[in-house]
């Protein structure tokens, strides 16, 4: 095996290179075409179909795109702080990076799923995992604000993340990293059998949409990749990927791909519920934050979090089983029937595809080969439903259309491939610029897709844009998908490492965006509404400032009685009631980010004048013709 497994590592760099070697215009396929120009083109002032929210990777962002045009709109701040919003600057929104590790500036942000109803997409909220200090975010899309982040514990390189259930009943979070679980000290060749990896559940509130960490399932540490929940059919369970189910405890040597099969664990999560009901979990202390936005205080807090319920597969029969799935399997997917699971072997050229019925017979009759730490391993050859046979080389992630058509990528041959549900033929491929890592279908992941484009997201650009030094920037590209073949339309620029998104009719999301925040509702602690609130209030050295911004001018602007080593929170409140009316507000030699308001919010930012003199401050955001004129000063004397 160790032999494949290098001939494939051999083939892959060589098939990286010749796919990333700049070709000359004339050979380039796919270059843009008039139709290909009609087909994203959207008029000046008019508005896009689909919203595209894509991961921002290493930026720990989301990016939110209209398609077809491939426009970037905004980018949400979620794991890392962001001058430009205030993001982790500002008093109010630090608590939201705030974990068991302590204040993190930064996340690595991977897979965006939106909020479904009946397995359908329902446009209410994003939810997004981070990898690297593992957490789950929800960002609400009516004022595109994260306003959840919540920590996940037991958890290392939070990877097989975040997937929401048909009802969004749960959120679904796994770890990447098999690690000591509870955490300890422990030689790290002890790995086999010591560690572990966990599986979450964070329950989500159908009203609010609040998520609450419910409880674990301890798996066998292995590594684990992507997991989809099941649909239709299959709801109830999901699915996710393993490999280096050999527990080895470096994968540098070829040791972690021994095994010709690896696993994807399928996971009843409706029997999880049974047994955490019949009290068959134990509970393990624990420490996680839990950090919440409240959108009338506009205040985050966090709340500590000190156990989680846990259960181990080995004790509650019928929770877990492990289907045998070839080489290191990357992707897994579920088709919008809930029959078919899609696990894509990177190290393999087919895809392989198991049969949910199939699985359910075969649980029945007991056909298992064995099992692996109590967990029933059921047969291969049982449970496979076909493989798309030799469609490329190293296929990582599929989506599917609304007409029976899966699209798998194909990180080291560089293409998609469209092929057929049932019959596994395939029907075209396309190349895409370059070494492409997921793609996306919007509400592919639902039971409802809108089968017109799908969005392909690549990590190698080389030739593709004009040089900007030696980092380029990473794209997707757009393909029109409705007809036999697909067409590819578009190239654009995106924030980060795009891994995943996921995308949206815009009308079930734009009717419902909020424009302003009602200065009545506002109930944060320091608002200013009216000239009566605005007042400058002395405690000790801690000063804090009520302030209130309207065009074109800020209410105290000319402030007086401040001291060095004073501690001066600036609380200011936006009293706009119009749409698109933000107002900024920024410090000389403040060690913090400009704070930008929206009408109707408070935000407040502290400063600690070091030196005597009269300092200014002005609005950042040109909001009036007399937008530079909405200016004031601070007046600092000596201790
Ligand atoms: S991963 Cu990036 S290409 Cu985080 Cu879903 Cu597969
Ligand atoms: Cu307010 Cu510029």
């Amino acid at each position: 095996m160790k032999k494949t497994f290098i001939y494939l590592f051999i083939i892959s760099i060589a098939v990286t290179i010749i796919n990333c070697t700049p070709k000359t215009k004339s050979k380039q396929q796919g270059a843009l075409n008039a139709s290909a120009a009609e087909k994203v083109y959207v008029p000046p002032g008019e508005h896009d179909d689909f919203y595209a929210f894509v991961s921002g990777g290493f930026s720990g962002q989301l990016a939110v795109y209209g398609l077809p045009s491939g426009r970037l709109f905004k980018i949400i701040p979620v794991f890392s702080q962001d001058a430009e919003k205030a993001w982790g600057y500002s008093e109010e929104t630090k608590p939201m990076l705030n974990t068991s590790f302590g204040h993190i500036p930064w996340g690595d942000a991977h897979h965006p799923d939106i909020s479904q109803t009946n397995g359908e997409l329902d446009g209410r909220w994003v939810f997004i995992n981070e990898n690297n200090t593992p957490r789950i975010a929800k960002i609400d899309l009516t004022t595109f604000e994260t306003t959840e982040i919540i920590e996940v514990p037991n958890s290392a390189g939070n990877h097989s993340s975040s997937y929401v259930t048909e009802n969004t009943e749960y959120v679904i979070a796994g770890t990447r990293f098999g690690v000591p679980v509870p955490q300890r000290d422990i030689s790290i060749k002890e790995y086999k059998g010591n560690f572990k990896g966990a599986l979450s559940f964070l329950k989500v509130d159908p009203e609010e949409g609040h998520m609450d960490l419910s409880f674990q399932i301890l798996m066998p540490g292995f590594d684990y990749d992507k997991a989809h929940p099941g649909r239709g059919k299959s709801h109830g369970w999901f699915f996710y990927t393993t490999y280096n189910t050999e527990e080895a405890s470096t994968l540098l040597e070829v040791n972690a791909s021994q095994n010709d099969k690896d696993f994807i664990a399928a996971v009843n999560w409706k029997k999880a519920e049974e047994y955490i009901k019949a009290g068959k979990f134990k509970t393990m202390p624990t420490r996680y934050a839990h950090n919440i936005y409240d959108e009338e205080t506009h205040t985050a807090t966090t709340k500590w979090g000190k156990e989680v319920r846990v259960l181990d597969p080995a004790e509650c029969p019928g929770l877990v089983y492990f289907l045998p799935t070839p080489k290191s399997p990357h992707g897994c997917d579920v088709d919008p029937t809930g029959e078919y699971i899609v696990g894509s072997g990177k190290l393999s050229a087919d895809v392989t595809v198991h049969s949910f019925s199939k699985m359910m017979k075969a649980i029945e009759e007991k056909k298992f080969t064995g099992e692996a730490y109590g967990i029933p391993i059921l047969d291969f050859e049982t449970v496979n439903a076909g493989s798309v046979k030799q469609a490329g080389l190293g296929p990582l992630h599929t989506e599917f259309d609304d007409k029976g058509h899966g699209y798998t990528t194909f990180f080291i041959s560089s293409e998609v491939v469209k092929w057929k549900v049932g019959t596994w033929e395939v029907i075209d491929r396309k190349p895409t610029y370059y070494s492409v890592g997921h793609l996306m279908i919007p509400g592919g992941n639902s039971r409802k897709p809108f089968g017109k484009y799908v969005l392909a997201m690549n990590k190698i650009t080389k030739d593709r844009y004009l040089p900007t030094g030696p980092e380029v920037t990473q794209s997707a590209q757009l393909y029109d998908i409705t007809g036999e073949k697909m067409e590819l339309l578009l190239d654009f620029p995106t924030v980060g490492e795009p891994h995943y998104a996921a995308g949206c009719p815009a009308d079930l999301i734009k009717s419902k965006s909020k424009k302003i925040f009602k200065l009545e509702e506002n109930k944060h602690p320091y608002v200013a509404k009216s000239a009566e609130d605005v007042k400058v209030v002395r405690n000790g050295n801690e000063v804090h400032i009520y302030m209130t911004m309207i065009r074109s001018h800020f209410s105290p602007d000319n402030i007086e009685g401040i001291k060095v080593g004073d501690k001066v929170y600036f609380h200011v409140t936006n009293l706009e009631q119009d749409y698109d009316v933000p107002h900024g507000i920024s410090m000389i030699g403040a060690n913090t980010s400009e704070l930008l308001i929206m009408p109707g919010q408070t935000e407040s930012f502290v400063w600690e004048p070091k030196q005597v003199g009269v300092w200014p401050f002005y609005c950042t955001d040109f909001c009036s013709a007399l937008h530079q004129e909405m200016q004031g000063y601070v007046r600092v004397s000596p201790k």
